[in-house]
This record gives C-alpha cells, sequence and structure tokens, in this order.
C-alpha cells in the first residue's frame, strides 16, 4: 500500500487536525506527519501545495489526497476494517453523533477554541455556550448508557470515529472547566489518559509557536 502521509496544523490549537491523526493512531494505520504552522506568512502556501480545500488536516495516500477530517477517518475506517461500532443501530447513532460534531457546536468552538497545553482558563459562559456544553454531556451520557457497557469508549470496547471526534471538545472542556455531570467526567478522564491522546500533548507542549486570538481566558 502507497505510504500515507498527514499533513496537519499546530497540535496545540489544531482540533480537526487532532481528529484525524488520533483516529489513525488508534485504527493503527501507518503514516508520516508533517506539521504546517497556522498562522504564519507562508500557512496558506503550504496548506494548498497539500490539498484543494486551504484547509487542514489533508492525508495523501499515493495518488489519492482526502482532505476533511471526518473523510479521513473514512477512508482510516475503510481500510482498516475498524472504527465504527459493529452492531447497525450503535453505527448509526456513532455517525450521527460525529456528524453533529462535524457540522455543529459553532458556540463552543469559537468561545473556547482549543489549546491543548492550557490549564485552569475561565471564560464569560453566555447561554448558548452552556447549551451546546449541556448537548454533548447528554450525548455522552446516551451512547454510554445505551452502547459503552463492554469498555471506556463512547461505544464499549472499541475506539471509534465519534470518540475521534470528540476528543478536542475532551480537551476544551478540561481547558475552560466545563461543569459536566459524572458520567461525562469518567469519559474525559479516559480520553485524558489515553496513550495517543498523551502522545499529542507532548507534541503541542514542545511547540514553539502561539496563536494570541486562541489564547482565552
Ligand atoms: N471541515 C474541515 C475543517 C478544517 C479546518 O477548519 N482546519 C483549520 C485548522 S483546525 C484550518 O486549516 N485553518 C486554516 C487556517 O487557519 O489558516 C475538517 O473537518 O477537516
Amino acid at each position: 500500500m502507497a505510504q500515507l502521509t498527514l499533513a496537519i496544523g499546530n497540535k496545540n490549537y489544531s482540533s480537526w487536525s487532532l481528529r484525524a491523526w488520533i483516529a489513525l493512531r488508534h485504527l493503527e494505520v501507518a503514516f508520516a506527519e508533517v506539521v504546517i504552522p497556522l498562522n504564519q506568512a507562508d500557512t496558506h502556501e503550504q496548506i494548498d501545495a497539500c490539498g484543494p480545500s486551504g484547509r487542514l488536516p489533508v492525508l495523501r495516500a499515493g495518488e489519492v489526497t482526502v482532505w476533511d477530517s471526518l473523510a479521513i477517518c473514512e477512508y482510516a475506517a475503510e481500510l482498516t476494517g475498524r472504527g465504527w461500532p459493529r452492531a447497525a443501530e450503535a453505527r448509526a447513532v456513532a455517525r450521527a453523533v460525529s456528524a453533529e460534531m462535524h457540522s455543529g457546536f459553532p458556540t463552543l468552538r469559537s468561545l473556547w477554541p482549543m489549546n491543548a497545553r492550557a490549564r485552569n482558563r475561565r471564560t464569560a459562559i453566555p447561554a448558548a455556550l452552556t447549551a451546546d456544553v449541556e448537548r454533548i454531556d447528554e450525548l455522552w451520557n446516551d451512547c454510554r448508557h445505551r452502547f459503552g457497557a463492554g469498555g471506556p469508549w463512547l461505544f464499549g470496547a472499541e475506539y471509534t470515529v465519534a470518540d475521534a471526534m470528540y476528543a478536542p471538545v475532551v480537551l476544551r472542556f478540561n481547558t475552560y472547566g466545563a461543569r459536566v455531570s459524572d458520567t461525562a467526567r469518567w469519559y474525559m478522564a479516559t480520553v485524558l489518559e489515553d496513550g495517543p491522546l498523551q502522545e499529542w500533548l507532548q507534541g503541542a507542549r514542545a511547540e514553539p509557536w502561539t496563536i494570541a486570538s486562541d489564547e482565552v481566558g
């Protein structure tokens, strides 16, 4: 099979990059990584050399270019036959919660930017942000209670694309001190102790770049 290369943004700030990267790691797909620092004079020139959307992440696999985090997760799931729950109902729900993250929660994403190495940040919490946090708490509870019995992830023993989609949310909740239910806190602990996530955080801490607009709270 062709060598895979994943182009990603800063590990500290690029939440969409984390989703693709951690899915590939958990599905045990071998890949080389290229970090393109965001917010630099040549950032867009570098991104444009990787893919057509002007955004990261981008996966290259020989002649195939896959841009967009969720499409990369799907590609990895097809390569490996893993990444989605096996049971049809659980798989449908996993796809729904993944799509809900991919297309939603704009308030959370703009008011609490991912800042992986930051701790103890506090911001104003308008009602729209509370609503996003509560909805995520609700959907984590729903997945854990309906499908999580066999293990620590949203759908039990196997890490799925849904877990990858919410990994940056766990980092945001951790940075900004979101108030969540016991089930959500327990799920967050699982994510924060995860080996690949720890590896990503180590990379984030080692990066020299700071993006002022994402330093919030
Ligand atoms: N829907 C896309 C969104 C990708 C996206 O917005 N990526 C950001 C980084 S996290 C980006 O490339 N921004 C370009 C820039 O900041 O110049 C996906 O899921 O991959």
